[in-house]
């Protein structure tokens, strides 16, 4: 198992420095569902990475046996608000793509109630994106994305889709739901790209 921390080291060791622009703390964790909450119980929850070469599936039982990690990061919402220090465990997109061979450049995010959102496959790799499944020691809670969800720290929160279905991997970007309604291609909260 490993432990990742981002966020603590270097000049953002400060808390203020740690707060992207525009952004406010808070000490709660806010709930933004675009839909209902799908309730999707860990025997019926599969994860699928699928490209035009191919489909790689997990279920729960073959997620919990790869190397989990314990994940501390900051996370940021494109609607204001920032949390510092927060405990997730998953597991890495690295681990999920080790043995998928593929030269497409982005993803598109895929979730349990149809929601979708795209990320740049960089973004995913480098020890950068989780498929997460506890929050602070507990089972992630349905309305939080439960029983699994992608975490995408050092992008807006609206690129860490919750009930995660699968990565569908493409040649080009293409915007997934808030993308569609004006939300950036992107979303780095360092640069404010917040809509476009
Ligand atoms: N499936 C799904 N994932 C989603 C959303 C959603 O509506 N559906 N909302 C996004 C948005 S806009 C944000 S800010 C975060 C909110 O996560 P939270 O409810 O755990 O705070 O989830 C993101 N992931
Ligand atoms: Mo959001």
């Amino acid at each position: 198992m490993s432990f990742i921390t981002r966020g603590f080291t270097g000049r953002r060791r400060d808390p203020d420095d740690r707060l992207p622009p525009g952004q406010t703390l808070v000490h709660d964790f806010p709930v933004l569902s675009a839909g209902p909450t799908p309730q999707i119980a860990t025997d019926d929850w599969e994860f699928t990475i699928r490209s035009a070469a191919g489909e790689r599936r997990w279920t729960w039982d073959e997620f919990q046996r790869l190397d989990i990690e314990d994940v501390v990061v900051d996370i940021h919402c494109v609607t204001h608000w920032s949390k510092l220090g927060t405990h997730w465990r998953g597991v890495s997109i690295d681990t999920l793509l080790a043995d998928v061979d593929t030269s497409d450049e982005y993803a598109m995010a895929h979730s349990y109630g149809g929601y979708t959102t795209n990320v740049p496959l960089e973004d995913l790799r480098g020890g950068k994106a989780w498929i997460a499944f506890e929050f602070e020691g507990e089972p992630l809670d349905p309305e939080h994305g439960g029983p699994a969800r992608l975490l995408v720290p050092h992008l807006y929160f609206w690129k860490s889709a919750k009930w995660i279905r699968g990565l569908e991997l493409l040649p080009a970007d293409e915007p997934g739901f808030w993308e569609q309604n004006g939300y950036h291609l992107h979303g780095d909260p360092w640069k404010e790209e917040r809509y476009w």
